[in-house]
């Protein structure tokens, strides 16, 4: 590749999972080995797999996230752990979170908090001082942690289920992997132009529109994350699990067992469009209120 495409363009870079491992981000990042990961594609793993835990934005919220885990029966090994991504910033434990999920071999889609905090890691690392308050605790998190971060993609997908885990959402009309990265982890409302294009909207600018669940008619059932203002979220092709556990809400899982004869079974075509029905949700409440509400729409 040119070197001038290795910088710059983060948000309309076009590529491939595993072409150009190379990219670095705007702000110098570079990529992860996968930006659209797949998971459970092996007969070995899908076998093993009873269940797939899927945890909302925890935000720090450790306490919380034990005991939803808890609350779940979570057993490591049969039970596959994947997150929405946010796991960090906000909340009182957010290194803990992360050293938590690692040792329960959780993988995550990356938030734009865990993007954020990533970013002010690597920053503290190359000796800027001054860090933002809302992330000033990773001056405290070891290297591992922050490497396991870098590794996030920013979408998981189960092909066998036709399941797309992403952080913010999906412009409609357009291939994932021609998805902006930055859109991916961002989105919430949609913006049409004079010519009948979707694309976000830009609410820190004061532009409103649709939520993108409701125009999205894309072939894959999404699960999201990013948007504790509405709360849970249930559409036909979509599930929203932000609860906002750190304003005070509660922290959400979405369980999909495979084991359940009513429910899907891995390679089974026939799955798409029942995905809604199968998935069984389990909250609990938030211990606190860590964050006030008003830090619900921000984007950084
Ligand atoms: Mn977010």
């Amino acid at each position: 590749m040119p070197s001038k495409l290795r910088r710059g363009g983060y948000g309309k870079l076009q590529r491939d999972d595993h072409a150009y491992p190379e990219f670095l981000t705007d702000a110098g990042r570079l990529l992860p080995p996968a930006i659209h990961a797949t998971t459970l594609t092996t007969r070995e793993h899908a076998e093993k797999t009873k269940r797939i835990v899927i945890v909302g934005d925890v935000h720090g919220c450790l306490d919380e996230m034990q005991e939803l885990l808890q609350k779940v029966n979570f057993t490591q090994g049969p039970d596959l752990l994947l997150f929405n991504g946010d796991m960090v910033n906000k909340g009182p434990h957010s290194v803990k979170v992360i050293q938590e999920v690692r040792k329960l071999g959780g993988m995550s889609v990356r938030g734009n908090n865990d993007d954020l905090a990533l970013g002010a890691w690597e920053a503290w690392h190359r000796g800027k001082t001054e860090l933002p308050e809302k992330v000033a605790w990773v001056k405290g998190m070891p290297k591992a942690d922050a490497d396991w971060l870098r590794s996030l993609p920013w979408t998981i997908n189960i092909p066998d289920l036709k399941l797309l885990m992403v952080h913010g959402g999906l412009v409609p009309e357009i291939p994932l992997h021609q998805q902006s990265l930055q859109t991916l982890f961002t989105l919430r409302e949609l913006i049409q132009d004079r010519h009948g294009a979707w694309r976000m909207a830009q609410d820190k600018e004061g532009e409103h529109g649709p939520e993108w669940t409701s125009i999205y008619n894309g072939h894959d059932f999404v699960i999201f994350g990013h948007d504790s203002g509405r709360g849970l979220q249930r559409g036909p092709r979509s599930l929203g699990l932000d609860t906002g556990c750190v304003y005070g809400n509660v922290l959400t899982a979405a369980i999909i067992d495979l084991t359940n004869s009513t429910g899907p079974a891995l390679g089974n075509a026939q799955f798409q469009g029942d995905l809604i029905e199968k998935i069984k949700l389990v909250s609990v409440k938030s211990h606190h209120q860590y964050a006030p509400s008003c830090m619900r729409l921000e984007y950084d």
